[in-house]
């Protein structure tokens, strides 16, 4: 994957927005700088400036902050410089042609990771480092969040996989050695297949103890069912604060199922919006309402919505619908035209989202069905495959005999941690050969 020359990205979707980011990062920065904004910045190492940008004919691309940093002292190692354009896709565009129009010899669009890659290549970050950045944006969940957090804040070591890397690169030595110097007493087969059990026995441990912990649930679902037109899309756009499911005031807009993930106070929900239910459907809304009733068995609670037209029977064809128990809530919509005298919660589209959050009582439905023991994980999801992966050498390795084979099986899962902290190579096994076993001292 690496080639020299200077590279260039977005860093931030190239959406519509407040900004839009670039990282330029190689040899040719201070150059690039120096072209489109007419102003050197060697002097102005990790300090914002706020520059104009000029376009090939001289007219004005943008006025936007620009950081620079300075080899070896950024991101990747290299001269980097990190330009926030105003948040339009067109000027990004320009930005990006004006860049290829520069005609700078190697200036070329990063690869996925490139960046990442070079910090590595560039001994900024480890491996696992570069990897947990992903890890963070990822989102896997708060205690996932947590334990990426302090492997890039604190290093390998954090990692529960580290004990065991070291016992396989110390068995892997001693089996190796054991070949070399077949007739020194130190090394004793028996002994070697003692510690490969061990070794095994020790993986099963951590992986089911890492399993209990990661599987824990920390997502609450929630559905929003209810007559059509009763304002389930309006509440849906609401709650997770994007217009992205379309409203209108005709019947059966919503024809499929939507979902968003959102999250509140440290709390992760996934809202579902559907397909409204009414004795005439279109053919699609009737599939989309079928697909709802199938995803309402991982649900844990449905927000049922109503209103002054909503019939009894009504509700009740919808609890049957979407076989729901006692895990719903009754919520009365378009409260601002309409008068209720009910003790059901009661909103309208005029509430904002706090008001909104606390009246359909989110925080306590969540502890309902989310147990608060989120414990802290010294494994990601990786690095909990890996373990399994290593697993599955345990069977052959346990039974085998032949110590070749023993070693060639060795080397394999040495090369499996490999992915997870960098190359295993044979000078580190051969260091610990010699330092450990005294040989030919
Ligand atoms: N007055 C009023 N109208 C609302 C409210 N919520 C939704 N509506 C309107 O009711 C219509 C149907 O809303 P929609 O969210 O598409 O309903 P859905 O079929 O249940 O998804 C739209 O015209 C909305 O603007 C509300 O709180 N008050
Ligand atoms: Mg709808």
């Amino acid at each position: 994957m690496f080639k020299s020359g200077t590279i260039y990205s977005n860093f931030t979707p190239l959406v519509k927005a407040p900004v839009i980011g670039y990282r330029i990062s190689g040899d040719d920065v201070l150059n690039i700088l120096k072209i489109i904004t007419k102003k050197n910045f060697s002097k102005y190492h990790s300090l914002v400036q706020i520059v104009k940008i000029y376009k090939k004919d001289e007219s004005i691309l943008d006025e936007c902050s620009v950081v620079y940093f300075k080899s070896p002292k950024s991101f990747t190692g290299e001269d980097v410089c990190e330009i926030f354009l105003h948040g339009s896709p067109l000027i990004a565009s320009q930005f990006e042609q004006l860049l290829k129009d520069l005609k700078v010899p190697g200036l070329r669009l990063a690869k996925n990771g490139e960046f990442s890659y070079r910090s590595v290549l560039n001994s900024k970050n480890s491996l696992k480092q570069a990897k947990a950045i992903n890890g963070i944006i990822s989102n896997e969940s708060f205690s996932g969040l947590e334990y990426n957090k302090r492997v890039l804040f604190e290093g390998d070591i954090v990692s529960g996989l580290v004990p065991l890397r070291e016992e396989v690169i110390n068995l892997f030595s001693e089996i190796t050695a054991s070949i070399d110097f077949v007739d020194d007493e130190h090394f004793n087969f028996n002994q070697i297949k003692k510690k490969i059990r061990k070794f095994f026995n020790n993986c099963n441990n951590l992986l089911h103890k890492s399993r209990t912990n990661i599987e824990q649930k920390n997502i609450c679902r929630i559905m929003l069912v209810g007559p059509v037109n009763v304002g389930k899309s309006t509440l849906f756009n609401k709650i997770i604060d994007k217009d992205r499911a379309i409203v209108t005031d005709i019947k059966g807009t919503t024809r499929d199922i939507l979902s968003n993930e959102f999250i509140i106070n440290n709390k992760k929900f996934e809202i579902f919006d559907t397909a409204g239910q009414r004795s005439k459907q279109s053919k699609i809304e009737k599939y989309g309402y079928k697909k709802a009733q199938k995803v309402s068995k991982m649900i844990d609670h449905f927000f049922v919505l109503i209103d002054k037209n909503t019939k009894k029977s009504d509700i009740l064809v919808l609890l049957k619908d979407f076989m729901i128990n006692q895990n719903y809530s009754l919520i009365e919509t378009k409260s601002d035209i309409y008068k209720y005298n009910s003790h059901n919660i009661k909103i309208n589209y005029c509430l904002d989202r706090d008001k909104i959050y606390q009246k359909l009582k989110l925080s306590s439905i969540y502890h309902k069905y989310v147990k608060n023991n989120q414990k802290k994980t010294d494994f990601n999801l990786e690095e909990i495959d890996l373990l399994a992966r290593i697993l599955e050498y345990e069977h052959d390795l346990v039974n085998e005999n032949d110590i070749l084979i023993i070693a060639q099986q060795m080397r394999n899962i040495l090369d499996d941690f490999s992915y997870e902290f960098g190359y295993i190579n044979n000078e580190d096994v051969y260091d610990r050969v010699f330092s450990k076993f005294c040989i030919g001292k």
